[in-house]
């Protein structure tokens, strides 16, 4: 046709790339190594990632838009619904889906459920084995076997998220599988978070860091205030919301000591990002039953499930 575009040695390529998978599979920690900043929290607690974040990663011509998910797994309450099902919509907004298992696990527990759930969705898929610096070779050609079973990956890498190998070959593979078109964002951009956000997740991350059982699980971080100085610093109020009042004595811990804690290395981590002084003060608030509340999920951008 007369209208069709010269191939052009400088044409650009750019897409959305969705990471899913279990939680805890290491979606998070292989977003942050790719965009090479962290845009999204990291912790050995399952669940952390409660909505879609999106990170931006240029790589030759192409800008790969990663959208973290959610892990999916057996919801039981209204949160975990709402995340599972933010996760299952960022594949379905997705040019291309990752599918990421932690090699050591293997197909057990929710890779399996999400392998059938894959089946629905229509566009190109990739197999991404994690954490090969914990596992055998041959564990790992077992485990590329079984999960290529039952779907059609397009290709299989095995990588470490964590110390970055088989990273390389990932994203060149990406660089030149999607589409040809414009950027989406800015050249400079790297996330979609607003900074009042990234510094709620921050203070998020270190209380999963910090905090045992069930309360990470029950708590939600809202940034209040955020006041620029005229000295160059920074004045952030933030407010940690838990369930209870049993709950408000744990995070704050023996003397105020656990919150103190978790306030310094959230501060010390936000000093970095914004390279400016942090004046941090954190409050706990019990807030019954949040997790009922559609207004908090809004905040989260998750969509309030009935
Ligand atoms: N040994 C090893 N650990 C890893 C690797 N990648 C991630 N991890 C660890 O796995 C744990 C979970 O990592 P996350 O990135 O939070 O996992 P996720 O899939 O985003 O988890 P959710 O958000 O809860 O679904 C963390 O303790 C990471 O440090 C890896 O390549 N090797
Ligand atoms: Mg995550």
């Amino acid at each position: 046709m007369a209208n069709d575009a010269p191939e052009t040695a400088g044409a650009t390529r750019s897409g959305f790339v969705a990471l899913i998978g279990p939680t805890n599979a290491g979606k998070s920690t292989l977003v942050n190594r790719l965009v090479g900043a962290k845009v999204s929290i990291v912790s050995h607690k399952v669940q952390t990632t409660r909505a879609i974040v999106r990170g931006i990663a240029i790589h030759d011509n192409a800008q790969i838009v990663f959208m973290d998910t959610p892990g999916i797994f057996k919801p039981r309450r209204r949160l975990d619904r709402a995340m599972v099902t933010s996760a299952w919509g960022g594949a379905k907004d997705a040019d291309l889906i990752m599918l990421l298992i932690d090699s050591e696990r293997g197909l057990r527990g929710d890779a399996e459920a999400i392998l059938e759930g894959l089946k629905d969705v229509h566009q190109p898929k990739i197999l991404v084995l994690n954490k090969i610096d914990r596992v055998k070779r041959e564990d790992l050609l077992a485990l590329a076997a079984a999960a290529n079973q039952n779907i059609a990956f397009d290709q299989t890498f095995m990588i470490s998220a964590e110390n970055g190998s088989g990273c390389d070959d990932l994203m060149n593979y990406l660089a030149k599988t999607l589409p040809e078109g414009p950027w989406y964002y800015p050249e400079d951009q790297i996330s979609d978070l607003p900074m009042r956000q990234l510094a709620a997740e921050i203070t998020r991350e270190k209380l999963f860091l910090r905090l045992h059982q069930e309360l990470p699980y029950s708590s939600h971080v809202e940034t209040e205030k955020w006041e620029e100085r005229k000295d160059g610093s920074v004045r952030i109020e933030q407010v940690i919301y838990v369930e209870r009042d049993s709950q408000k004595k744990i995070a704050l811990g023996k003397g105020g000591e656990t919150i103190k804690a978790i306030s310094s290395a959230s501060r010390r981590e936000l000093c970095e990002i914004l390279e400016q002084p942090v004046h941090l003060f954190l409050f706990v608030k019990v807030r019954e039953n949040w997790g009922d509340d559609p207004e908090r999920f809004r905040e989260m951008g998750l969509d309030f499930p009935r």
